[in-house]
């Protein structure tokens, strides 16, 4: 039974739906009516759907009053909107969320199937890139769980991130066609279809009244039909809704071409509309200008948007008190082009005075940015935009003509200025500034970490921040313990459980009553033992997926995120070529075994990114296969890291490697799912990560690297990482293996960019942070030898790690900036 188990599930519940005998009549009925199969004949996916069923089915009268509930209190809404969700697998933790598992458990066990081995079966909607996906995820997870009305609103690609493979030490990237056996948490509701117009010109004309107006007539018109979830917050009646938009031709035919006889040619629309939602971009952190991107963002936002305003009729309200109803929440640029669409129909369609119309948009959204990284920030540029969004760009053009008179008042005369802030970058080519779109069309705007934050008022934002310093705040990310300790960690919370109660997994920061437990001798083994368990279940899944045999053992030291320089997984890599060659120089060098452990997509066109995977494998090729290293260090690239990975990897994790270049994480999230499950960070001052020092002390952290401000300072001086090099022995020597070939087979050239690239720009500085580094992993060798003080830590850094969750993160939001509150159901 897991630690959430334990627990009766919330009173108000109709039990007797739940009971055993109840979900065993329920799953028969499914794998009979819904799958058309028997016990004896069906597969894995008939048993995993008809289970999925079956659950659905005991939140479907929660969603009901939940909406019920919404509308009859007229009830301030939170709209998430996001182009990502990246939420894992659902049926896991709707069980926990319901408290059902164990009866689920038994019930599957007693008609001779495994629940596990269901839970398997499950593909994981992979909606999103990496770590802004992934927070859209556990903040719908919180509001529900806190009881906010909420919305999540986003696309339903049909593939979404690829799945990766490793083949040769490359990424090979494969179609992730996650739909392919259905999808049955979710319902399509045809009758809630928007229209959503694209391209064409717009005109102007003179209304009834004698009102100038414009029309927008648009080259085509694609139909956005909503697919909803049921997002159940942990043991409260609240069931809140995630609703994806799939696009859909109007027409299946185009009657006109199909009489001419173009059979053929008559479907192709259909094609093209469809093809909006097909698939996911999967870039993180940089963004090509396509056309399909910005149709992408638009569509899903225009359907939002309408189907807000739709809600507000049903509710009876005027348009005028949109702000009232809903509070919207840009995820990052992607869907800052809802500033200008609802201008648009506020004005064009509900025929709203502009200044009118322009009060209601700025109380309505705040915006979150994610990145400080250049290369990220989204920019159309101008003639690709109006091809678009013809009648967006002219209300742009009208924002930000108002929007420079205000800022000529500001800045008197300083007309670099004005150009800096222009929602139109015109120093070259022309282009539509994004960010600046969201920051004026705000009435919030936050960075997802302090430091974060802090740069964004310094260097990004700086221009907006003289101008408007009191819509600038800071909200650090969290994350749900619901999913990253309760689901993922079952052994771990079963024994806080037994210690401190349950009171934790809806209010994280009651794991700090596990403080004192941190000098409790029998507390401590048993926290290793759990620990132990973990590794050796991450250690099957290993062998499974790489065919390598790791160590429960050694350390795990592990680093999974997106792969990219400016993390600087190389960095690791130049690390453990240094520890290897350690190794051969001293054949009976005494150091603690290690198994470094990575993960992560490396978008498919950043070629470097790939390199890095590369060079990971290659050395992990060598040191795997020489007899000298006997087992003391090994090196595991997981393939197609996810949520469902990352479930198993975060609980068995020792040490977290959270280093990147200082000022460039935003904030990381993964850094908090480790903390939480006890591993300790080895991490540079960036993001999130000082906050975590912060909370579990100087001495539970192992910290190395340049700060921010030290960072700037080098590049301004100049930064020559010959410098560093030539101070380095050992760097010198492990550069000039790789740069030999012996990792890669004698081909001299393979990793020559990467090196080339190192010894010459640097850009994320490796060199000047490598000697701190390897340091500090000095430090952490030697306190690893200590089992008590090493699991005193762990101990320690969970339980300190309460402010990280996302729950203390929605409450801020809802207090600071979304003015929501919790809406208690009321059932029916
Ligand atoms: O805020 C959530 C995360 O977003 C990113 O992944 C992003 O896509 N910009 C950042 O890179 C992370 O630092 C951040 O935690």
């Amino acid at each position: 039974m897991s630690a959430a188990d334990s627990s009766v599930a919330h009173p108000e519940h109709d039990r007797s739906s739940l009971s055993r005998e109840s979900l065993k009549r329920a799953f028969l009925d499914h794998l009979l009516y819904t799958q058309g199969k028997s016990l004896e004949i069906a597969s894995k996916n008939d048993l995993y759907q008809s289970l999925a069923h079956t659950v659905r089915d005991r939140l479907v009268r929660s969603w009901f009053d939940t909406s019920a509930t919404h509308q009859k209190r007229n009830a301030r809404t939170v709209a998430y909107l996001s182009a990502e969700f990246l939420m894992g697998p659902y049926l896991g933790n709707n069980l926990l969320s319901l408290g059902i598992s164990h009866e689920i458990r038994l019930a599957m066990s007693e008609l001779g199937l495994d629940l596990d081995e269901l839970l398997r079966q499950e593909e994981e909607p992979g909606l999103g890139n990496g770590g802004l996906g992934r927070l859209a995820a556990c903040f719908i997870d919180s509001l529900a769980t806190l009881e906010v009305p909420a919305i999540g609103y986003g696309i339903r690609y049909e593939y979404g991130i690829f799945y990766q493979t490793i083949m040769d030490g490359w990424q090979v990237e494969n179609t992730d066609a996650w739909l392919r056996y259905g999808n049955p948490w979710e319902i399509q509701h045809a009758e809630w279809a928007v229209q959503v117009k694209l391209g064409g010109h717009t005109e102007q004309y003179t209304d009834d009244s004698g009102r100038f107006r414009v029309r927008w007539v648009p080259e085509k018109t694609v139909a956005g039909v909503p697919f909803d979830s049921p997002i159940p917050g942990y043991r409260v009646d609240t069931t809140n809704t995630l609703r994806l938009w799939r696009a859909e031709a109007t027409e299946a035919f185009d009657f006109h071409t199909f009489n001419r006889g173009d059979y053929l040619g008559a479907v192709n629309k259909k094609v093209t509309s469809e093809n909006l939602t097909k698939v996911l971009y999967p870039n993180d952190e940089s963004v090509q200008g396509k056309e399909l991107r910005l149709e992408q963002q638009y569509f899903f936002v225009s359907c939002s948007l309408q189907d807000m305003l739709r809600l507000q009729q049903h509710r009876g309200q005027p348009v005028t008190s949109f702000h009232k109803s809903f509070a919207i929440q840009l995820n990052d640029t992607h869907p800052s082009i809802g500033v200008a669409e609802l201008m648009r129909l506020l004005i064009d369609e509900h025929l709203v005075p502009w200044d009118r119309a322009w009060d209601i948009t700025r109380q309505t959204f705040s915006y979150t940015n994610h990145t400080l990284l250049p290369e990220a920030l989204e920019r159309w540029p101008l003639e690709l935009f109006r091809r678009v969004l013809p009648r967006h760009l002219e209300i742009i053009f009208e924002i930000n003509a108002r929007f420079l008179n205000e800022a000529r008042i500001h800045f008197f005369g300083d007309e670099t200025r004005i150009a800096r802030l222009s929602l139109i970058d015109e120093s070259g080519e022309r282009y539509v500034r994004m960010a600046h779109l969201a920051c004026v069309g705000s009435h919030a705007i936050n960075g997802v970490a302090d430091l974060h934050s802090e740069l964004l008022k310094r260097d990004l934002l700086k221009d907006f921040y003289a101008m408007w310093p009191d819509k600038f705040t800071s909200m650090t990310n969290g994350v749900t313990p619901r999913r990253w300790v309760a689901l993922s960690n079952p052994r771990m919370g079963k024994l806080v459980t037994r210690c401190i109660g349950d009171g934790w997994i809806k209010d994280w920061s009651r794991i700090r009553e596990i403080e004192p437990y941190a000098d409790d001798a029998a507390f401590a083994a048993e926290w290793r033992a759990i620990k132990r368990a973990n590794k050796i279940d991450l250690a099957s899944l290993l062998l499974r997926k790489t065919g390598i045999k790791v160590d429960p053992d050694s350390m795990f030291d592990v680093q999974v995120k997106r792969i990219h320089e400016y993390k600087r997984q190389h960095l690791s890599a130049l690390h453990i070529a240094a520890l290897y060659h350690r190794v051969k120089s001293q054949r009976n060098l005494d150091i603690t075994p290690r198994t470094f452990i990575f993960g992560g997509k490396a978008a498919p066109g950043y070629m470097r990114a790939k390199l890095m995977i590369k060079l990971i494998t290659a050395i992990g090729d060598v040191i795997n296969h020489d007899p000298d290293v006997r087992d003391r260090i090994k090196v595991v690239f997981i393939p197609n890291f996810s949520v469902t990975v990352g479930q198993c990897v975060y609980p068995a994790a020792e040490l977290s490697e959270q280093i990147s270049l200082a000022g460039k994480e935003a904030s990381g999230t993964g850094n908090m799912k480790f903390a939480m499950n006890g591993a300790l960070t080895i991490g540079t001052m960036d993001g999130a990560n000082i906050e975590i020092r912060d909370e579990v002390g100087e001495d539970v952290f192992f910290l190395f690297g340049l700060t921010a401000e030290e960072v700037y300072a080098l590049r301004r001086e100049g930064y020559r990482p010959m410098d560093f090099l030539r101070r380095d022995g050992e760097l010198h020597a492990v550069i000039e293996l790789i740069r030999s070939g012996f990792f890669s087979r004698g081909d001299s050239a393979l990793f020559a960019p990467l090196i080339d690239d190192l010894l010459n720009h640097d850009p994320y500085m490796l060199l000047a942070d490598y000697d701190s580094y390897a340091a500090c992993h000095s430090r952490v060798d030697q306190a690893y030898r200590d089992t008590q003080a090493w699991t005193r830590m762990s101990i320690l850094n969970t339980a300190r790690s309460g402010k990280f969750s996302s729950d203390r993160a929605i409450g801020e939001y809802c207090d600071r900036i979304w003015k929501a509150r919790a809406v208690p159901v009321e059932k029916r």
